[in-house]
């Protein structure tokens, strides 16, 4: 990323330093709860503050899908949660204060385009529709870093079944919010706003497709794309869009976000694979957050699900995984 701004993969964020001085100022802000909401805070530190004191609801019942978990060391909470890709709220990793300002109250999703007939549906509504499952992911950044995260959620393939595609519906896009208020950086009108991703419908449909409305067994941090965000483990981290308002059946390939910006670094598809490196580096080692490196593997380790869905389009060489 950070075609505009920054350089990525010589960016050197020390996120230890940043957890030991994000765990003091939330001792501070834990403190500063306890004043009254009436007295002369900032806005932003208003956030900070119901962020600190935030009631995260518990998903620790939710089944634990085991067959479709990875068995690898789970990223401690307090790292994943502080080093952030959310381009809307800053193109720093360090976005997640900013983060809070995002209101997840009242949200729903738009269900749109080909399918029999669209609707809109609060997110509670359509939680309680699905059984929550738990799965331990892998996720592959394209600037070449990981973690490992145990998502709660459902199946993307259960939401496309509900939402009744018509036959026509060739592909799913995904919306994120625009919302300039709140999230500053949607000030910059350079950029594409909103956010956007595509998959086709054969993707959606793959078992391994999953709607996150939790992490960690509690409801998702606003830093993590609540109140719903997609993840697709054997794709670059930017496939897995958040803070969805509106999915979109349709017949045309949707263009993304990062592929308005930079075509040949970001493009529809985005497979996972070291043997591919990003024009500007190399894609074979990852550096996990928190540990060390390890070698990419091709659909980040979920060949045996996902590789059957591209034979037809062997003929397209590189650009499956870019
Ligand atoms: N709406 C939105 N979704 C997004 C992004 C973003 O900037 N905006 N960044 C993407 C990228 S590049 C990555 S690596 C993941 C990061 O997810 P995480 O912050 O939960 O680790 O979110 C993806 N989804
Ligand atoms: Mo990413």
């Amino acid at each position: 990323m950070h075609v505009i701004k920054k350089p990525s993969w010589g960016i050197k964020e020390n996120y230890v330093t940043d957890e030991s001085l994000a765990t003091n100022r939330r001792k501070f802000l834990n403190s500063l709860a306890t004043i009254t909401v009436g007295s002369a805070i900032n806005g932003s530190l208003l956030g900070n503050a119901v962020w600190a004191n935030q009631n995260l609801q518990n998903f620790n019942s939710a089944f634990k899908n085991n067959k479709l978990s990875i068995d690898a060391k789970i990223t401690p909470e307090k790292l994943s949660s502080k080093y952030n890709n959310f381009f809307e709220f800053g193109s720093t990793k360090n976005i997640w204060k900013e983060a809070q300002n995002l209101s997840t109250e009242e949200w729903a999703v738009n269900i749109s385009g080909l399918v029999e007939k669209p609707f809109k549906i609060d997110t509670d509504s359509l939680i309680s529709k699905f059984s929550l499952e738990e799965r331990i992911y892998r996720h592959r950044c394209v600037e070449a870093w990981s973690m490992v995260v145990p998502w709660t959620g459902f199946e993307l393939s259960k939401l496309v079944a509900y939402a009744q595609p018509l036959s026509s519906a060739k592909y799913l896009e995904f919306k994120t919010f625009f919302s300039p208020k709140e999230a500053t950086e949607q000030r910059a009108r350079w950029y594409p706003w909103p956010y956007t991703e595509g998959l086709t419908i054969e993707e959606a449909t793959n078992e391994l497709a999953f709607l996150v409305v939790g992490a960690y067994g509690k409801t998702l941090h606003k830093q993590f794309g609540a109140p719903i965000r997609l993840h697709l483990p054997w794709k670059y981290g930017f496939k897995s869009i958040k803070s969805i308002v509106e999915i979109n059946f349709t017949s045309v390939r949707p263009v993304s976000f990062w592929e308005t910006l930079a075509d040949n670094e970001y493009g529809f598809w985005a497979n996972v694979n070291p043997e591919v490196p990003h024009p500007r580096w190399s894609q074979k080692i990852e550096r996990v957050l928190g540990g060390n490196s390890r070698n990419t593997e091709i659909y980040n380790g979920y060949g045996p699900q996902v590789a059957g869905l591209y034979n037809k389009f062997q003929n397209l060489g590189n650009s499956l995984f870019r």
